[in-house]
């Protein structure tokens, strides 16, 4: 195991990598910006080495600041958390040059999965259900036309960088396909610096679950079951819940061996996140890979009994995985409410500033994951995330019944201070959600109709 590590993140991840270290008896460093001065992660970590100014291009974005400060800290590796530096293949090389090991997957392995084209047509080559569409990526409108026709309207077409819903544009005929062409190539050029798109068949609706997966250095691979992430508003998650109340256990077999047979195909290594959209019909279609631990990597931890972040570092360190997909059994129900310092009433707007006091749930079937104490600054400048609420229930029932206790717990109070506690307890309340009926367009309906 390492003797000790880098932490290139900030907030409730950077806190959550310094736990999982200290339990493996390895000590940790922590970069952090001038906005971070003083935050209460620092604290937990070993030792705290400030890389630059609040803005993330000049801090937690500058390589060669965060690779200054790993080899001024002697350490022998980075954990990227999420965001930021996480899936930069670029990054990942430079570490892999530095002698840093990069606590994720190998560079190439990031690169591939991160052109969403290419990472199609590795699923295409596992047998791997992916959405009918263009066989990489469109040459020209003419081409996108012709495609179109056969598979039928309404079509998508997605950035080959994009992913995360960002770069995507939807036709319901040919005359508006021909002018979303050039639009969705532009946008892509600018947003990604690729021009590149390829074309989908337009699923309306979908349900959005994703696998676990844990991949070891001889190339074993094992899933831990999924994650049901349709809640979100503008492809930002909001909950996420495990297992999905969408699937029985033949189609949770199914989706789980095409996640190890896609992680297997693109030689994938360490924790990685297989995507899926799923249709009324129960047909699933792989849409991308994750390359990195997630946000809502904590709904897994708790019907798993599993730590992946642990598992993160045993495997970068070049331990075996001891874990067999035999080993893996889900128990209970758990669910993810993201608390963002976002004001629900005025379209998420992001609120900062100064806490003056927090109060945060705790008891039975209760995690909470934050970085943010009375005290804390709330910077404007980085994501609103500041502080995950997870339940774990015996069944989704127990879960929804300890979610409504421990929501009404939480107190986030400062000056223009807001947050989306008690937007989920108006989802809570919801016949959909409680039955768990809901796909990826039930948070926008609800917004219209509130
Ligand atoms: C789609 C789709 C419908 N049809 N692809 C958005 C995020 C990105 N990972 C893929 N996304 C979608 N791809 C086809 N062919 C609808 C979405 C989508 C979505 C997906 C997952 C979660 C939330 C979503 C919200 C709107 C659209």
């Amino acid at each position: 195991m390492f003797r000790r590590i880098l932490v290139a993140n900030r907030g409730e991840i950077a806190l959550r990598v310094v736990r999982a270290a200290h339990d493996l008896g390895v000590e940790v460093v922590v970069v952090h910006s001038e906005a971070d001065r003083g935050a209460t992660w620092l604290d937990a970590a070993d030792d705290a080495i400030c890389i630059g100014p609040a803005p993330a291009a000049q801090s937690y974005l500058d390589v060669p600041r965060i690779i200054a400060a790993a080899e001024v800290a002697d350490a022998e590796a980075v954990h990227p958390g999420y965001g930021f530096l996480a899936e930069n293949p670029h990054f990942a090389e430079v570490c892999e040059s530095c002698r840093l090991t990069f606590i994720g997957p190998p560079s190439e392995v990031i690169a591939a999965c991160g052109d969403k084209a290419q990472a199609k047509e590795v699923a295409k080559r596992a047998g791997v259900p992916v959405v009918p569409g263009s066989d990489g990526p469109i040459a020209d409108a003419e081409e996108a036309l012709r495609v179109a026709a056969e598979i039928g309207y309404p079509v998508i077409l997605k950035a080959s960088a994009g992913g995360g819903g960002r770069g995507m544009r939807v036709a319901h005929t040919e005359l508006a396909l021909r002018s979303a062409f050039d639009q969705a190539r532009a946008e892509a050029q600018a947003a990604f610096k690729n021009p590149e798109v390829y074309l989908e068949k337009f699923l309306e609706d979908p349900r959005h679950v994703e696998f676990q997966v844990l991949a070891g250095n001889d190339g074993k691979v094992i899933h831990l079951g999924e994650r049901d992430c349709s809640v979100q508003r503008r492809h930002q998650k909001l909950i996420e819940e495990s297992p999905s109340p969408a699937l029985d256990e033949d189609l949770r077999r199914r989706m789980g061996e095409a996640a190890v047979a896609f992680a297997r195909e693109a030689g994938y290594r360490n924790a990685g996140t297989v995507e899926f959209l799923l249709d009324r019909d129960g047909n699933f279609y792989f849409i991308e890979l994750n390359a990195r631990i997630q946000v809502e990597h904590c709904v897994t931890e708790m019907v798993t009994g599993e730590d992946l972040v642990a598992w993160q570092l045993r495997i970068a360190a070049g331990e075996e995985l001891t874990l067999s997909q035999d080993d893996v059994a889900l128990r209970g129900h758990a669910i993810e409410f993201r608390i963002n310092a976002e004001d629900p009433s005025r379209g998420f707007a992001p609120t900062a500033g100064r806490v003056e006091r927090v109060v945060w749930p705790g008891g039975p079937y209760v995690r909470v994951d934050t970085h943010l104490a009375a005290g804390s600054r709330i910077p404007p400048e980085y994501d609103s995330l500041v502080a995950k609420l997870v339940v774990h229930g015996r069944d989704r029932e127990h879960a929804l019944d300890v979610a409504r206790r421990a929501l009404r717990e939480v107190r986030v109070e400062g000056p223009g201070l807001a947050t989306t506690a008690p937007f989920h307890l108006q989802v809570l309340d919801r016949p959909e959600f409680r039955e768990g009926r809901f796909d990826t367009g039930f948070l926008e309906r609800m917004l219209a109709t509130s």
